[in-house]
């Protein structure tokens, strides 16, 4: 669907607290003109736990329920089951969770309701670092990046979290950015449509956390595609689909651009770029991308 013929109601507020060019509240507009308003929202320590609930206001127009940072997926749980006793299965229920609450604390809590085979959605929206406590460093923060508690630069590389995610063996993961809202809106109608765990992960790009202007969030999530940093892809009854460019890439019909086009306009990457070019620390990025995109192929094969 264009997203000029997707719902004009909008369930997230004016007047919240999120940055200006803040991903957090871009993906979520999109997420909601796909669920409606039938919809639980389950958040855990977050920028959007913020966003969402400056006291005595609220941001979003849906019921949520606000949670402690290791228990989205847990909580979520127990709000399917309690719709469930009441004969309510139509509503959706959802975690919108960061990558901290993802990847770090809150893993166990959804490697449970997916083994448990729990009906719900669950979203990671990935800006790859702790933002809401001052951009510490978490499992999905990339390799080589500044953070306050890497100053140097990361010395570990992500999470490969597709991977864990999919060794579930949930009916639909998939993987999405703000920058492509039609895909992202897509991937969230087709969640709704499927029984049992689903979940979507969303790159999104935070300007104060990655230290690039307000007005590039759209673009950096765009060159995170066209660099193969950042596959979109569906993942559904054990096959692997690419969507958008990263379909075009994964069929060879066009180059994927160098990482270093999309390192070099954050500022948490600057250590790479100055007083002089890092050769091998750029080389090990290029080489862990070209890596995935072979483990890919390989799979097709
Ligand atoms: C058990 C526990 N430890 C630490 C915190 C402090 N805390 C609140 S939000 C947050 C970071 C959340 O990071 P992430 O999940 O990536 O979401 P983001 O802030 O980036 O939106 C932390 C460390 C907490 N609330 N609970
Ligand atoms: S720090 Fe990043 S994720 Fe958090 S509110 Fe600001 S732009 Fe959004």
């Amino acid at each position: 669907m264009a997203i000029k013929d997707m719902s004009l109601e909008e369930i997230v507020l004016s007047g919240n607290a999120a940055c200006p060019g803040c991903p957090s509240t871009m993906g979520l507009r999109i997420v909601f003109k796909a669920l409606g308003k039938k919809t639980i929202l389950v958040i855990p320590a977050c920028c959007t736990s913020v966003i969402e609930s400056l006291y005595p206001y609220t941001s979003f127009d849906v019921p949520v329920l606000n949670i402690a940072f290791e228990a989205a997926a847990a909580a979520a749980s127990g709000v399917v089951s309690a719709l469930r006793m009441q004969g309510r299965e139509d509503i959706n229920v959802v975690v919108w969770a960061g990558d901290g609450g993802t990847y770090d604390i809150g893993i166990q809590a959804m490697s449970g309701a997916f083994e448990r085979n729990t009906n719900f959605l669950y979203i990671c929206y990935n800006n790859q670092i702790y933002s809401n406590t001052g951009i510490q460093r978490s499992g999905a923060t990339p390799y080589a990046a500044w953070t306050t508690t890497t100053v140097g630069g990361k010395r570990e590389f992500s999470k490969d979290m597709g991977a864990i995610v999919r060794a579930h063996n949930i009916p639909y993961a998939a993987t999405a950015t703000v920058s492509y809202p039609e895909d992202l809106f897509r991937k969230v109608m087709k969640a709704k449509s499927i029984k049992g765990p689903k979940y979507i992960e969303i790159l999104a790009p935070c300007p104060p956390g990655w230290r690039f202007s307000m007005d590039k969030t759209v673009e950096m999530g765009k060159l995170a595609v066209e660099t193969g940093i950042w596959p979109l892809y569906e993942y559904e009854n054990d096959k692997m689909a690419f969507n958008g460019k990263s379909k075009l890439i994964f069929e060879g019909k066009i180059e994927r651009k160098p990482v270093e086009e999309w390192l070099k306009l954050q500022g948490r990457f600057s250590n790479l770029f100055k007083p002089q070019r890092d050769e091998e620390r750029l080389r090990r990025i290029q080489e862990y991308v070209d890596h995935m995109w072979e483990r890919f192929k390989q799979c097709r094969d």
